[in-house]
């Protein structure tokens, strides 16, 4: 199987983030992830890691607001700029609720207008590592587009609490909705996220499209972030009415209920007949994943990789959360040792 993966990622190692009740804590999503999943890549006999192409601004432009994008380019230098006392990090402290529309131009006022939350922190290497990691994802997309009957994109950082014109969740750029809408242009794409929390960027950037299924299995917002998304209840709008779905799990949630709404799921992607899928996968639905409250095990991680490889789809898999780093490696391969 081909694995999309570039070295960009480890210039983006923010050195906090921002629990509830303001609590500072190591950055959860950190390149050991990375090294946990490539160790147990490596030894397999199937595995063949390549440096993503270079696919430029268009594919991230067709998703993602151009003001947004300049935002991240632009946003470290103008950082060190400032007067800040403690630099070592990108993070405002205010949060623009968007009732009324006018954007700010200091930097601390577009960064709380962009950012969602206090763990998409901005440091010298994230922009690079932004669209190194949509590379990935996009070049994943062109191997499936090309015969592959799968191919596996190692994001990092993840993508799908990105929105048009917002990051969030450690997410920057929507590398699943870049390489899904850069697909979308062959065919209907249907895109499944099992990542624990609800993928609500994505959710935001297809909701009024009906070329694209998105489907999203997740703890229930009401009592885990994203919290503003994610409900059963929202199912698109305008054209893409019908063309979304969430399934909101509760707490404990286990393999077998588990694999019940993942069964729902497959029948819906069944219906649509998509000409190619993208999954992003996160691994945080893990029973013993310090972010989740979803109790599925390892073997339950290869049942899903097993239902999934059986709708017999050309497949982009896209890395998105997990972060029991001691569990990763044999998670992702119970995962994509389905599809090899
Ligand atoms: C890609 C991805 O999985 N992003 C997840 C971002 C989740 N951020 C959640 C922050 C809330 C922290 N609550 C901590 C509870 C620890 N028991
Ligand atoms: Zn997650």
């Amino acid at each position: 199987m081909k694995v999309y993966y570039s070295e960009a990622h480890r210039k983006h190692e923010p050195p906090f983030e921002i629990f509830d009740g303001g609590l500072r804590v190591p950055y959860l999503e950190n390149s050991d992830r990375m090294d946990r999943i490539l160790n147990a890549l490596h030894k397999t006999d199937w595995a063949d890691i390549i440096e993503p192409k270079d696919f430029g601004l268009d594919p991230i432009h067709a998703i993602h607001d151009k003001e947004y994008v300049d935002f991240l380019a632009s946003s470290w230098t103008e950082w060190l700029a400032t007067d800040s006392k403690d630099k070592s990090t990108l993070l405002p402290s205010t949060f623009a609720l968007r009732r009324h529309p006018q954007k700010p131009t200091s930097l601390l006022g577009r960064a709380g207008y962009y950012m969602m939350d206090l763990s998409a922190c901005i440091v010298e290497g994230t922009y690079a590592a932004a669209l190194a990691s949509a590379n990935c994802a996009l070049s994943a997309a062109e191997a499936v587009a090309n015969g592959e009957r799968s191919a596996f994109a190692l994001c990092r950082p993840p993508g799908h609490h990105a929105g048009k014109d917002y990051a969030g969740g450690y997410c920057f750029i929507n590398n699943a909705s870049v390489a899904a809408n850069w697909l979308s242009a062959k065919g209907r794409v249907a895109l499944l996220d099992i990542d624990y929390h609800c993928g609500n960027g994505t959710q935001d950037i297809f909701y009024d499209r009906n070329d694209v299924l998105t489907i999203s299995i997740h703890a229930d917002p009401n009592f885990e972030y994203p919290h503003y998304a994610g409900h059963a209840n929202e199912t698109g709008s305008g054209a893409g009415l019908g063309f979304h779905k969430n399934f909101p799990l509760e707490k404990g949630t286990h393999d077998a209920p588990y694999l019940s709404a993942l069964e729902e799921a497959l029948e819906l992607i069944r219906k649509f007949a998509p000409k190619h899928l993208v999954v992003s996968a996160g691994m945080d639905i893990f029973a013993d994943d310090p972010l989740g409250t979803i109790k599925v095990t390892t073997e339950g991680i290869g049942e899903i990789g097993k239902r999934i490889s059986a709708l017999d789809l050309p497949t982009v898999i896209v890395m998105e959360g997990g972060y029991n780093n001691n569990a990763l490696g044999r998670n992702v391969i119970a995962l994509l040792g389905e599809f090899k």
